[in-house]
C-alpha cells in the first residue's frame, strides 16, 4: 500500500508522505503555459488538460499523491449557479443566492453526468499513477464554505450576506444545506467510483463561525455527508479547515480518518486535543516557502520532530501561493527525505 494511504489509515511509515495543497498551480511555469492558452474552466472541463495539470507537479517533485485538478466551485454549475474565474480576482458568481426563491430554483444534478469531465480526468490520472502506486486524492468543498461563495457571490469577506441568511431565515438555510448535502455526497462517491483513493473536504472559511453557530448551522450537514461517504466506501476521508482552533473539540467528533491542520496551530498541540485515532495532515505556513533556506529547514524539521509518534502526512497549512519559488518546494522535500529514513 502507498505510504500516504497507510498513514491516512492510522499507520506510521518509514517514508514520510508528502503532498501540497494547490500543488498544481501558478507557481509552475508549465501550468502558466497551459493557462495562457486555456481559461480556468476550460482546463477543468477538458479531461486531458485537467489530467495533464494534475500530473505536472508529480513530474517535478518526489510527491506521494496527486490531487485531481478542479475547483471547489465548478460542481455548483450543475445546480444552476453561473460562475467564472476572473483573472487576478478569483472566482465570481453572477447569480448569487440571496432568497428562498433563489434556493428553490437550485437543482441537484446527477454528478456522474454534470461533472463527467472530472470523473474522466480521475480515470486518466489514476491509469497513469496507480501502476506507480501513487494515489489520486479527490475533493469537495464543504456545504458551509460552498454556501458562503454562493451567497456572497465571490470572495467571502466577513460573510455578511451568509450570516444574514443563516440568522434571519434558518429554514431557507436548511433547504440550501440539504441540497448541498445531496450534491456533495453524490460528488464524492462518484469520485470514489472513478478511482480516487481518498477524499478531502475543504471547509476553508469555517473559522469565521463561533462554536454555537457551527453546532446549529454546520454540524448536522457535515456529519450527514461524512456518514453518506463512510457508509458507501472504504476510502479515507480528510477534513480540512482554517482558523478553527476554537472548534477542535467539535472537529474531534467528526467520523473522519484525517484532520488537516492549518498553520496557525502547533501540530503537536492539535494532536493533544484530538483523539489518537486521527492521522494529522499539515501544517507548514505556506509563507515559509518565501523565507531563506535556514529558516525553512528549521520550520520543516520542527514539524517532523513533532509528528514522529503518530500517523502524519506532510503538507502546508493552507494552499501554495502563486509567487512561491520552486526551489524552495524542492528544498522542503529534500529536507524531509534526508531527515527521515526512506
Ligand atoms: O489559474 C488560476 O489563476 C486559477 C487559480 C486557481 C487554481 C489553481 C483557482 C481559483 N482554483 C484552483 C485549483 C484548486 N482549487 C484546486 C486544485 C488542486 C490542487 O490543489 O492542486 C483545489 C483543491 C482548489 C480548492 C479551492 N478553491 C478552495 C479550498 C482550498 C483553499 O485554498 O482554502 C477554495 C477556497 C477555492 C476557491 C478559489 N478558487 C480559485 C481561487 C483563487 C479561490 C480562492 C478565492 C478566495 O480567496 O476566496
Amino acid at each position: 500500500m502507498n505510504c500516504l494511504i497507510q498513514n491516512f489509515r492510522g499507520e506510521i511509515t518509514d517514508r514520510k508522505p508528502i503532498w501540497f495543497m494547490r500543488q498544481a498551480g501558478r507557481y509552475l511555469p508549465e501550468y502558466r503555459a497551459i493557462r495562457e492558452k486555456y481559461r480556468m474552466l476550460e482546463v477543468i472541463k477538458t479531461p486531458e488538460l485537467a489530467s495533464e495539470v494534475t500530473l505536472q507537479p508529480l513530474r517535478r517533485f518526489d510527491l506521494d499523491a496527486a490531487i485531481i485538478f478542479a475547483d471547489i466551485l465548478n460542481p455548483l454549475m450543475g445546480m444552476g449557479i453561473e460562475l467564472d474565474f476572473v483573472q487576478g480576482e478569483g472566482p465570481k458568481i453572477f447569480n448569487p443566492v440571496r432568497s428562498v426563491s433563489d434556493i428553490d430554483k437550485l437543482v441537484v444534478p446527477d454528478m456522474s453526468i454534470s461533472t463527467d469531465y472530472t470523473m474522466e480526468a480521475i480515470r486518466l490520472v489514476a491509469a497513469q499513477l496507480n501502476p506507480r502506486n501513487i494515489p489520486v486524492i479527490g475533493f469537495s468543498g464543504a456545504p458551509f464554505t460552498l454556501s458562503s461563495y454562493m451567497i456572497e457571490g465571490g470572495h467571502v469577506g466577513n460573510l455578511v450576506n451568509t450570516k444574514k441568511l443563516m440568522f434571519n431565515e434558518p429554514k431557507a438555510w436548511d433547504k440550501l444545506q440539504r441540497k448541498l448535502v445531496d450534491l456533495i455526497s453524490d460528488y464524492l462517491l462518484c469520485q470514489a467510483k472513478s478511482g480516487v483513493s481518498a477524499v478531502q473536504i475543504f471547509d476553508s472559511w469555517l473559522g469565521l463561525l463561533s462554536v454555537e453557530q457551527y453546532k446549529t448551522f454546520v454540524k448536522p450537514y457535515l456529519r450527514e455527508i461524512i456518514q453518506n461517504v463512510r457508509s458507501a466506501t472504504e476510502i479515507p476521508v480528510v477534513f480540512f479547515s482554517t482558523g478553527t482552533y476554537h472548534l477542535m473539540e467539535e472537529i474531534n467528533q467528526l467520523d473522519v480518518n484525517v484532520v488537516g491542520v492549518d498553520f496557525r496551530i502547533n501540530i503537536s498541540q492539535a494532536k493533544k486535543i484530538l483523539d489518537k485515532k486521527f492521522c494529522l495532515q499539515g501544517n507548514l505556513d505556506p509563507l515559509y516557502l518565501f523565507s531563506n533556506k535556514e529558516v525553512l529547514e528549521k520550520e520543516v524539521k520542527a514539524i517532523l520532530d513533532q509528528t514522529k509518534e503518530f500517523p502524519h502526512v506532510f503538507n502546508l497549512g493552507h494552499g501554495i501561493l502563486p509567487a512561491t519559488p520552486i526551489e524552495n518546494v524542492e528544498y522542503v522535500i529534500e529536507v524531509i527525505r534526508n531527515a527521515t529514513s526512506a
